[in-house]
């Protein structure tokens, strides 16, 4: 019998890309958590997996030729399981193209820039004794923020989900989507974007991620409180620099 795949996770939105894509996929899966207010994603054994020291990373130990093989960062993840379960991933050119965009939109868009909206608008007034150092880098990451927000809801424009059919890109767009407010966006500004929203988090196997994810979001500190546990975490996750 194969052992289970198993999924390094916090519940931040790259996490629950990952849950939601292995719950949607009916794969056999075990959840790893990753503390990374407490520096786990620094142990020399995570590391092995994802030299990026950013969780999520996958180990499934039926890999390719029956294996095992590690994966780090989530859009690579996805695609990944995409081919394995051969599910929400076509492999029609036309199809996985349209797919692709939105994977990689996402990645290097609206999870980098919702992440900074996140980090000026909630955490960085817990570090910041003048708030006033604070208005330059909220102000631009939540314009851009929205500028996205006004490119999901253009897309959406005729589509019930990014890429015709429901597909990985679905699962790596709608966990950054699920928090709007905390990053100064007004869902219903954006009605094909909030009906898309409502339409994925109505789905069995994304509540069952989610759900699956609340262990760990019970163990998760507010990074934007107050207390000693907060500070000594942002003191870890923000200020990184290069590890030699
Ligand atoms: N591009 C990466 C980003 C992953 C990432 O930023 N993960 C964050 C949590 S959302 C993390 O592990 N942070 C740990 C840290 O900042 O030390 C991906 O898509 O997998």
């Amino acid at each position: 019998m194969t052992k289970p795949i198993e999924l390094y996770f916090w519940p931040t939105p790259n996490g629950h890309k990952v849950t939601i894509a292995a719950e949607e996929m009916g794969l056999d899966y075990e959840i790893r958590p990753v503390n990374i207010g407490r520096g786990e994603q620094f142990s020399p054994a995570f590391e092995a997996l994802s030299p990026n020291n950013r969780m999520p990373a996958l180990l499934d130990p039926d890999g390719p030729g029956g294996k095992p093989i590690s994966v780090f960062e989530s859009g690579a993840i996805l695609q990944y399981l995409g081919r394995k379960s051969g599910k929400f991933y076509p492999t029609d050119e036309r199809a996985r193209v349209d797919v692709e965009q939105w994977l990689f939109w996402q990645v290097g868009g609206l999870g980098p820039m919702g992440g900074q909206a996140n980090h000026f608008r909630n955490y960085a007034a817990a570090m910041t004794a003048d708030q006033r150092h604070l208005a330059y880098g909220a102000n631009r990451y939540t314009n851009e923020l929205n500028r996205l927000y006004g490119v999901m809801e253009r897309g959406l424009e005729g589509r019930d989900y990014f890429a015709g059919d429901y597909s990985i890109a679905d699962m790596a767009i709608w966990p950054w989507a699920y928090y709007p407010n905390s990053r100064g966006i007004d869902l219903d500004d954006f009605p094909n974007v909030k009906a898309w929203a409502t339409r994925v988090g109505a789905r069995e196997a994304v509540q069952r991620a989610m759900a699956k994810g609340q262990a760990a979001r019970d163990r998760a500190v507010d990074l934007a409180g107050a207390g000693a546990d907060a500070e000594a975490q942002r003191k870890i996750l923000f200020g990184q620099r290069a590890r030699r």
